[in-house]
Protein backbone atom coordinates (compact mmCIF):
# COMPACT_ATOMS: atom_id res chain seq x y z
CA UNK A 1 0.00 0.00 0.00
CA UNK A 2 2.72 2.50 1.10
CA UNK A 3 5.00 1.59 -1.73
CA UNK A 4 1.98 1.98 -4.10
CA UNK A 5 1.27 5.52 -2.80
CA UNK A 6 5.43 6.66 -2.58
CA UNK A 7 5.30 4.77 -6.56
CA UNK A 8 2.45 7.07 -7.55
CA UNK A 9 4.23 10.08 -5.98
CA UNK A 10 7.16 9.75 -7.15
CA UNK A 11 5.69 9.03 -10.78
CA UNK A 12 3.79 12.43 -10.92
CA UNK A 13 6.92 14.19 -9.85
CA UNK A 14 8.95 12.40 -12.70
CA UNK A 15 5.88 12.98 -15.10
CA UNK A 16 5.65 17.19 -14.08
CA UNK A 17 9.63 17.34 -14.23
CA UNK A 18 9.51 15.88 -17.82
CA UNK A 19 6.98 18.50 -18.72
CA UNK A 20 7.75 21.50 -17.55
CA UNK A 21 12.02 20.61 -19.46
CA UNK A 22 9.51 19.57 -22.55
CA UNK A 23 7.28 22.85 -22.00
CA UNK A 24 9.47 24.76 -23.94
CA UNK A 25 10.28 22.21 -26.88
CA UNK A 26 7.04 21.53 -27.12
CA UNK A 27 6.08 25.24 -28.29
CA UNK A 28 8.56 26.24 -30.37
CA UNK A 29 9.95 29.61 -29.73
CA UNK A 30 9.10 32.23 -32.49
CA UNK A 31 11.42 34.15 -34.98
CA UNK A 32 12.87 36.69 -33.93
CA UNK A 33 10.71 39.70 -35.39
CA UNK A 34 12.52 41.80 -37.21
CA UNK A 35 13.18 45.51 -35.74
CA UNK A 36 12.28 48.18 -37.97
CA UNK A 37 14.57 51.27 -37.71
CA UNK A 38 13.63 54.90 -38.20
CA UNK A 39 17.03 57.01 -38.91
CA UNK A 40 17.06 60.66 -39.71
CA UNK A 41 19.77 61.94 -40.85
CA UNK A 42 20.51 64.98 -42.21
CA UNK A 43 22.78 66.11 -45.11
CA UNK A 44 25.69 68.74 -44.92
CA UNK A 45 28.66 68.57 -47.22
CA UNK A 46 30.70 68.09 -44.04
CA UNK A 47 28.99 65.09 -43.11
CA UNK A 48 25.57 63.46 -41.89
CA UNK A 49 24.13 65.38 -39.15
CA UNK A 50 26.40 67.81 -37.88
CA UNK A 51 29.36 65.42 -37.19
CA UNK A 52 32.30 65.78 -38.50
CA UNK A 53 34.61 62.61 -40.03
CA UNK A 54 33.67 59.54 -39.39
CA UNK A 55 29.86 59.82 -39.35
CA UNK A 56 27.40 58.27 -37.50
CA UNK A 57 27.95 54.62 -37.36
CA UNK A 58 24.22 52.31 -38.29
CA UNK A 59 24.14 49.22 -36.64
CA UNK A 60 21.46 47.01 -37.50
CA UNK A 61 20.40 43.32 -37.91
CA UNK A 62 20.16 41.45 -40.90
CA UNK A 63 16.07 41.37 -42.01
CA UNK A 64 15.42 44.36 -39.84
CA UNK A 65 13.53 47.36 -41.96
CA UNK A 66 14.96 50.57 -42.16
CA UNK A 67 13.09 53.84 -42.65
CA UNK A 68 15.76 56.33 -43.45
CA UNK A 69 14.03 59.90 -43.53
CA UNK A 70 16.87 62.06 -44.60
CA UNK A 71 17.10 65.57 -45.10
CA UNK A 72 19.29 68.20 -46.89
CA UNK A 73 20.69 70.58 -43.95
CA UNK A 74 21.99 73.40 -46.42
CA UNK A 75 19.58 73.25 -49.35
CA UNK A 76 22.64 71.43 -51.52
CA UNK A 77 21.89 68.53 -53.01
CA UNK A 78 22.72 65.06 -51.47
CA UNK A 79 21.95 61.26 -52.44
CA UNK A 80 22.28 59.06 -49.72
CA UNK A 81 23.57 54.91 -50.94
CA UNK A 82 24.90 52.13 -49.06
CA UNK A 83 27.68 50.30 -50.84
CA UNK A 84 26.63 46.87 -50.86
CA UNK A 85 28.77 45.34 -53.14
CA UNK A 86 31.71 47.12 -51.78
CA UNK A 87 32.89 48.70 -54.66
CA UNK A 88 33.85 52.24 -53.54
CA UNK A 89 31.70 55.48 -53.64
CA UNK A 90 29.91 54.91 -57.32
CA UNK A 91 26.33 54.23 -56.60
CA UNK A 92 25.07 51.05 -58.20
CA UNK A 93 21.19 51.67 -58.51
CA UNK A 94 19.53 50.14 -59.92
CA UNK A 95 21.65 47.70 -58.85
CA UNK A 96 23.66 46.04 -55.80
CA UNK A 97 23.76 49.20 -54.10
CA UNK A 98 20.62 50.71 -51.91
CA UNK A 99 20.12 53.99 -53.05
CA UNK A 100 17.99 56.76 -52.32
CA UNK A 101 16.13 59.44 -54.30
CA UNK A 102 18.59 62.59 -55.01
CA UNK A 103 17.18 65.52 -52.87
CA UNK A 104 18.12 68.70 -52.14
CA UNK A 105 14.99 69.15 -49.11
CA UNK A 106 13.99 65.37 -48.28
CA UNK A 107 13.42 62.03 -49.20
CA UNK A 108 12.18 59.02 -47.41
CA UNK A 109 13.88 55.62 -48.26
CA UNK A 110 12.60 52.35 -47.26
CA UNK A 111 14.67 48.97 -47.31
CA UNK A 112 14.45 45.86 -45.30
CA UNK A 113 18.45 44.66 -44.73
CA UNK A 114 18.54 41.27 -47.20
CA UNK A 115 22.60 41.17 -47.55
CA UNK A 116 25.07 39.51 -45.87
CA UNK A 117 26.17 40.58 -42.04
CA UNK A 118 29.27 42.32 -42.43
CA UNK A 119 30.78 46.30 -42.26
CA UNK A 120 29.71 48.12 -45.57
CA UNK A 121 29.95 51.93 -46.10
CA UNK A 122 27.26 54.28 -46.83
CA UNK A 123 28.19 57.70 -48.66
CA UNK A 124 26.67 60.39 -50.38
CA UNK A 125 27.20 60.04 -53.98
CA UNK A 126 27.71 63.72 -54.42
CA UNK A 127 30.25 64.37 -51.63
CA UNK A 128 31.83 60.82 -50.99
CA UNK A 129 34.44 62.21 -49.44
CA UNK A 130 33.78 63.71 -46.27
CA UNK A 131 29.79 62.03 -46.34
CA UNK A 132 30.48 58.45 -45.59
CA UNK A 133 29.92 56.33 -42.76
CA UNK A 134 29.40 52.80 -41.21
CA UNK A 135 26.65 50.58 -41.96
CA UNK A 136 27.32 47.10 -39.77
CA UNK A 137 24.80 44.03 -40.44
CA UNK A 138 24.77 42.12 -37.71
CA UNK A 139 23.97 38.37 -38.17
CA UNK A 140 20.50 37.51 -37.12
CA UNK A 141 20.69 35.52 -34.33
CA UNK A 142 18.50 32.27 -35.67
CA UNK A 143 19.91 28.92 -35.54
CA UNK A 144 19.17 26.47 -37.85
CA UNK A 145 15.99 28.47 -38.44
CA UNK A 146 15.05 28.57 -34.61
CA UNK A 147 15.72 32.15 -33.39
CA UNK A 148 16.29 32.11 -29.79
CA UNK A 149 14.31 35.32 -28.53
CA UNK A 150 16.41 36.13 -25.55
CA UNK A 151 13.36 38.18 -24.05
CA UNK A 152 11.32 34.70 -23.66
CA UNK A 153 14.01 32.77 -22.41
CA UNK A 154 14.82 34.96 -19.32
CA UNK A 155 11.54 34.18 -17.67
CA UNK A 156 11.94 30.70 -18.72
CA UNK A 157 14.89 29.82 -16.69
CA UNK A 158 14.07 31.06 -13.28
CA UNK A 159 10.57 28.98 -14.02
CA UNK A 160 12.46 25.90 -14.86
CA UNK A 161 14.13 26.58 -11.87
CA UNK A 162 11.34 27.10 -9.53
CA UNK A 163 9.83 24.02 -10.88
CA UNK A 164 13.02 21.74 -10.74
CA UNK A 165 13.16 23.03 -7.13
CA UNK A 166 9.33 22.17 -6.68
CA UNK A 167 9.97 18.76 -7.91
CA UNK A 168 12.79 18.09 -6.04
CA UNK A 169 11.20 19.30 -2.47
CA UNK A 170 8.19 16.85 -3.37
CA UNK A 171 10.56 13.65 -4.23
CA UNK A 172 13.02 14.24 -1.06
CA UNK A 173 9.45 14.52 0.79
CA UNK A 174 8.04 11.57 -0.56
CA UNK A 175 11.05 9.59 0.17
CA UNK A 176 11.51 10.78 3.68
CA UNK A 177 7.97 10.01 4.32
CA UNK A 178 7.98 6.82 3.23
CA UNK A 179 11.56 5.52 4.86
CA UNK A 180 9.50 7.26 7.88
CA UNK A 181 6.48 4.88 7.66
CA UNK A 182 8.57 1.99 6.89
CA UNK A 183 11.02 2.46 9.87
CA UNK A 184 7.76 2.77 11.91
CA UNK A 185 6.67 -0.30 10.67
CA UNK A 186 10.11 -2.55 11.40
CU1 LIG B 1 26.05 65.24 -50.12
Amino acid sequence: MLNRRFSIVLFSALLLAAVIIGLPNLFPLPRVVAINHTINLVGYVNAWNFTTTPNPTITVTQGDGVSLQLSSGDAVLHRWFVDVDKNGPTPDCPGADICSDPFTTSSLLTFTVNFAPGTYTYYCSVHPTTMLGQFVVNPSSSVGGTALRTDRLAWIAPCLGLASALVILVAVTAYITHARRKDQKN
